[in-house]
């Protein structure tokens, strides 16, 4: 029997612009392609397959007036899936979304906020993607959106869902960071938001990370999002994200994680990004992905 809210709305977001690599538009294909629909109706919940939000291709990547890449289309497409998202919520159903590079996340959690104003978030991954226009040392838009979803960053991105209506970072933790640039250790803290990095981890061990974990972002909230970056996993199990990080983590705590999360029964939307089936083999990322969302969402063994 389904452990979270039985309806599901699948939302794919075929977009690579917030990344320098391209190829994670073909994200949404390959999840699909490893079955995402028939893994979670197995488990008895509805699978509503919205389809993909449109994203274009633009000829130039510069935006006048900022270092940002793809600026425009990126805040258009998040503006869309922000609508999408509390389109979905608005009738009762759990938000899937996949993506796409972790830009993404910019919409879905504006989205989320419209519902559930105190939304806390486990954001998984490698990185911290909270640099700012000022602090990014690449210009991609996907090592922001955390930043944005908190309210810090380029008033295009951050004005999407409402400026008022942001993260706060009390209610966010990260799990698996091994990758934080100059300006995103500042950010961390200066705003004493919590990170789980690789060093925890292998300290405590994933049961324990993620007890702690859940306890913040269940403590003021009302409701919870997993934003999940496939890179958040170790290179040797996700070969097909776009950046790489040595040293992640590994399959069983990975799926660990998930099953606490899914116990808990307090997830009420989620995100998954990042794949490249370009630098995959034969789609095992994307098929971890879906072993994972099959674990999120209350898959046992016996
Ligand atoms: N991701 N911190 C680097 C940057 O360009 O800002 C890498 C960002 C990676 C983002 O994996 O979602
Ligand atoms: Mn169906
Ligand atoms: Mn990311
Ligand atoms: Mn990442």
């Amino acid at each position: 029997n389904p452990t979270l809210n039985p309806n599901v709305s699948l939302i794919g977001v075929p977009m690579d612009l917030g990344a320098d690599r391209r190829g994670v538009d073909m994200g949404p294909s390959a999840i699909r392609y490893a079955g995402i629909e028939a893994r979670l109706e197995a488990l008895g919940y509805v699978v509503h397959d919205e389809g993909d939000i449109i994203v274009q291709r633009p000829k130039q990547q510069a935006t006048p007036g900022t270092h940002l890449k793809y600026l425009d289309e990126i805040a258009r497409v998040n503006q869309e899936l922000c609508e999408a998202v509390s389109f979905q919520m608005g009738k009762g159903r759990f938000p899937l979304v996949i993506g796409g590079d972790h830009s993404i996340a910019i919409g879905t959690i504006a989205g989320v906020l419209q519902h559930r104003p105190n939304t806390g978030v486990i954001w998984f991954d490698a990185h911290g993607d909270m640099n700012t226009a000022d602090t990014s040392p690449s210009g991609n838009i996907h090592g922001m959106s955390l930043a944005v979803s908190l309210g810090y960053g380029h008033e295009r991105l951050t004005e999407i869902g409402g400026i008022d209506q942001k993260l706060m970072p009390e209610n966010v933790v990260l799990i698996g960071a091994r990758a934080l640039d100059p300006g995103e250790k500042r950010f961390i803290q200066e705003r004493g938001i919590k990170v789980f990095t690789m060093h925890e981890i292998d300290r405590l061990g994933m049961a324990r990370v993620m007890e702690e974990a859940l306890q913040i972002v269940t403590a003021r909230t009302d409701g919870v999002h997993l934003s999940l970056d496939l890179d958040g996993l170790d290179p040797h199990d996700c070969p097909g994200v776009g950046t790489p990080v040595i040293g992640g983590i590994n399959y069983r705590e990975s799926h660990l994680a998930m099953e606490i999360l899914a116990e808990a029964g307090v997830l009420t939307s989620a995100e998954f990004v990042e794949v490249n089936p370009i630098l995959d083999r034969m789609n095992q990322t994307a098929r971890v992905a879906v072993g994972l969302m099959g674990s999120v969402f209350g898959e046992k063994l016996l």
